[in-house]
């Protein structure tokens, strides 16, 4: 005789062994019969932060002043003026901070290097306590048994290339090619996960059009398109570096925002809509990086306004890399368009569900579509997630914990669209979680929380959030819980 619970488990075991990946494993709780089939045996879990985000230590140890240390300076530009001086003051508590990440049985881990703790004014002297630092992070991080994926630009300029042009000048990209030169030589025995840039968009667009972050310039929409090229132009030299200096087994990528899109049904007329949708906004970045040239559509959108492009330029930018990260968060809902339209973005509705950051419209399926859309349109054979996450004001510390159900709901459902995606054999390797801990969210300052791991700014006190039990809960078995 089986009673229902043993039917039930007998039942998970058998579709277990039919999972894609064939070996039966699957996480199987008979008490509260909870199931789902696992991620590959060598998908990659991880978490992420940034180096001016959490390290504080913004003047210690001969580091430069960067744009964000100016920036945040400024009155009105950041909120209740928040600074990067001593941030979760990671700094100093690294040590303790990779044995809580090791805790939680995470083994991977997204950092960024501080280009002016190495280079204080972008190319001139090198400041040997700025790499002693992080020898002293990658031996700790070895201790802990964490792997390192390092970011080489995560939006800290130092000011002094700033105040010669900033990205507006060639003179940043030849800085940068030292820079990235330096530092993959210096790590070469540490490192063998490598990112170049973080979000090109954001460090432009934003940065020299919007003026929303630092150095907070408003240019005309040429100038934000020839900041944009010399940022693909550094993308190339860190992928040149690596290659040159990296050793053995090491590989490289860059880690975009791209634009992306939800079909509003699944059918083959609003799917079609999606990747026109995909292809028209990703054109300047990922289109131009793959096709080897700017995109003749986006040239003819672009007009007089596009990017100056010199001999060899192309050579550099579209250097063949080993896999790209992709920073999801949301996504635009488009359908096939009406009066022969390619297609017909739909704007969300007022009550659709945000987080608190206002552009933070919560829409799990944006993993699924970004992540097939990019191996489609691109070609790509190995993608990264590597950010997804939500930010949220006020998440107190109730009894020793921070009951975050809404992030941990959110990580859940977003966790739910990777699997399908690789199901549905999409090339998706990995996933890093934004963040690790809360940190200066830029012009948010600490206002907004993204961490599994809650930090108190006054005492610097961590607690684990509920999320972050969740996550390791889903490390732990790899798998959905
Ligand atoms: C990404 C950045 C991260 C992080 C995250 C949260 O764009 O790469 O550094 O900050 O967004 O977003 P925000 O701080 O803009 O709310």
């Amino acid at each position: 005789m089986t009673d229902s619970s043993t039917f039930l488990a007998d039942f998970i075991r058998g579709v277990a062994a039919t999972a894609p990946w064939g070996d039966g494993r699957a996480f199987i709780d008979t008490d509260t019969v909870t199931y789902s089939s696992p991620f590959p045996a060598d998908f990659v879990f991880g978490v992420a932060a940034a180096a001016p985000q959490i390290e504080g230590a913004a003047f210690a140890d001969g580091k430069g002043e960067s744009i964000w240390d100016r920036f945040c300076r400024q009155p009105g530009k950041v909120h209740d003026g928040d600074t990067l001086d001593v941030a979760c003051d990671h700094y100093h508590r690294f040590d303790a901070d990779f044995a809580l990440m090791a805790s939680l049985g995470v083994k991977n881990y997204r950092l960024s290097l501080a280009w002016p703790r190495i280079y204080p004014s972008g190319d001139g002297e090198l400041n040997q306590a700025g790499l002693d630092f992080y020898r002293r992070l990658f031996a700790s991080m070895k201790r802990h048994g964490i792997t390192p994926w390092v970011t080489l630009f995560h939006w800290d300029l130092p000011q002094a290339l700033e105040d010669r042009g900033g990205w507006t000048s060639r003179v940043t990209v030849d800085a940068f090619a030292r820079y990235a030169d330096t530092v993959v030589k210096a790590f070469a025995g540490d490192v063998k996960h490598w990112i170049t840039m973080n979000e090109i968009r954001c460090f432009t667009q934003l940065a020299y059009g919007a003026g929303t972050k630092a150095p907070g310039r408003r240019e005309s929409q040429a100038v934000v398109n020839q900041t944009f090229h010399h940022a693909l132009l550094c993308h190339g030299h860190g992928v040149r570096a690596v290659r040159e200096f990296g050793g053995a087994g090491a590989v490289v990528g860059l880690t975009d925002n791209l634009d992306v899109c939800i079909p509003v049904t699944e059918t083959p007329a609003d799917i079609a809509a999606a990747k026109a949708w995909f292809l028209e906004k990703n054109a300047h970045v990922l289109g131009a990086m793959h096709a080897g040239h700017y995109p003749a559509d986006y040239l003819a959108r672009a007009g007089a306004d596009a990017p100056r492009v010199e001999r060899g330029d192309f050579d550099l930018i579209s250097l063949p890399t080993d896999h790209l990260g992709l920073n999801i968060y949301t996504g635009t809902y488009v359908r096939d368009g009406r009066n022969g339209a390619a297609w017909e973005a739909v704007p969300l509705p007022a009550n659709y569900p945000k987080a608190d950051s206002p552009w933070l419209h919560i829409a799990p399926q944006c993993i699924y579509w970004a992540t097939r859309l990019a191996a489609e349109c691109y070609g790509h054979r190995s993608l990264y997630i590597t950010e997804n996450g939500c930010g949220y004001n006020d998440e107190p510390v109730v009894n020793g914990e921070v009951p975050d159900l809404h992030r941990r709901d959110f990580l859940r459902n977003h966790l739910r669209e990777a699997h399908r995606a690789i199901a549905d054999g999409v090339p998706l390797h990995g996933y890093f979680l934004w963040s690790f801990i809360d940190n200066y969210e830029w012009e948010d300052g600490y206002q907004r929380r993204f961490g599994i791991v809650h930090c108190d700014y006054a005492t610097q006190v961590r607690t684990p959030k509920l999320s972050a039990r969740y996550y390791a809960d889903v490390v732990r078995g790899r798998c959905i819980v």
